[in-house]
């Protein structure tokens, strides 16, 4: 068996800002496992840098390579393989993206396309855009293009100081359009007024308003304002998730894969949430089509209800890793039939536009 790691830097068609910076590449590990003639392949949803997460590329790489390789060697299954790690703090990004190896490892080996492999599914996933900070004119533009493509939701990167302008701005473009903001952990109790001066848009949420590990003060502000508040940052396992929801900390939860560990805490929140009335969501992380593909396999799922940011590779990418990008028709995207994520590589591509590689195993 062998398991390879490459970082690879793809260019953003177009720069990507959120309240903690803007992004112009996607920096992304792939991980590649080799097994008898079985191909996987998983993303790490790590970044460059720490401003969405604490975990970032570099710390990923660390913990994989010097703690988590060894408990994949031998293929346990995916939630083996989280009992195992169990004993590592956090670093549930680094966990994910070798979990989800395994669960594309298995479906492949079943011969079944991951979406179905994962269980209960609905087919295809309902897609919403997310548009990045920038001249207002332009988000005004982005977000009427949206509404063009087909997009089921549309959701504006919003922070301090700029909230009413965008809000108001975005929403005359757009009319009734369901629309969401997210303002990456950008607010805190004493913006109370701020965010309350929101409610009389009729946003569907508010994604992340306050800080990355906060849940007691998102469930104080939920109660002091009637716009949903949905969690992104907050939400890195399972027992966040139960958590949040116990204390109502959240209305709404934006599930990423990779960064609660990846499908066995994803499938596990998404049921409790169902179950609990919470909606859910699958966001995205400007993911090459690799991640992209493991993020469209789970906002297919029975228990995702909203529709998530997994727009199709070309809205990023000028080329993509993959050959197989998807296409969005009349907002849906269909995941791929081929056994585990379907997604079939551009092994040279990958190569040219790779940084650094780690021989793993
Ligand atoms: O907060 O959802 C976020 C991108 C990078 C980091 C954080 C976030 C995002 C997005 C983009 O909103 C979603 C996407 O289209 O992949
Ligand atoms: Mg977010």
């Amino acid at each position: 068996m062998e398991l390879n790691c490459y970082r690879v830097s793809l260019p953003l068609i177009v720069p990507f800002t959120t309240s903690f910076g803007t992004q112009k590449f996607r920096d992304a590990l792939i991980f590649e496992l080799n097994k008898d003639g079985t191909t996987a392949y998983s993303e790490s949803v790590t970044e460059e840098s720490p401003g969405y997460s604490y975990e970032d590329n570099v710390t990923a790489i660390h913990v994989i390579r010097d703690f988590l390789t060894e408990s994949i060697k031998d293929l346990p299954e995916p939630k083996e393989f989280l009992e195992r790690a169990g004993w590592i703090k956090g670093h549930n990004m680094a966990k994910g993206a070798l979990e989800m190896l395994l669960w594309d490892f298995y479906s492949k080996e079943a011969g079944i396309p991951l979406y179905k492999y994962i269980g209960a599914t609905k087919g295809n996933a309902e897609v919403g855009v997310s548009i990045g900070m920038d001249e207002i004119d332009l988000m005004m533009e982005r977000a009427k293009d949206a509404l063009k493509r087909g997009y089921k939701r549309i959701k504006v990167k919003i922070k301090k100081g700029m909230e009413e302008k965008i809000v108001s701005s975005v929403r005359s473009a757009i009319g009734e359009f369901p629309m969401s903001v997210d303002a990456n952990t950008d607010y805190t109790l004493d913006d109370i007024d701020t965010i309350k001066s929101l409610d009389k848009y009729g946003l569907k949420y508010i994604e992340q308003p306050l800080s990355y590990d906060d849940l007691i003060d998102h469930s104080n502000l939920a109660s002091k304002i009637s716009t949903p508040i949905c969690l992104d940052e907050s939400i890195t396992s399972f027992e966040k998730a139960r958590k949040a929801i116990s204390i109502n900390a959240c209305k709404v939860i934006n599930i990423k894969p990779g960064r609660v560990a990846g499908f066995t805490e994803s499938l596990n929140i998404a049921k409790y949430a169902h179950d609990h009335g919470i909606h859910v969501w699958i966001g995205g992380m400007l993911e090459t089509g690799i991640g992209r593909a493991f993020n469209v396999s789970l906002a297919s799922s029975s228990f995702v209800d909203y529709p998530g940011d997994t727009s199709p590779n070309d809205r990023y990418f000028k080329k993509d890793i993959v050959r197989n990008p998807f296409t969005m028709s009349d907002g849906v995207i269909k995941p791929n039939d081929a056994p585990g994520i379907g997604v079939e590589v551009d092994h040279r591509f990958l190569v040219s536009f790779t940084s650094e590689r780690f021989k793993l195993l």
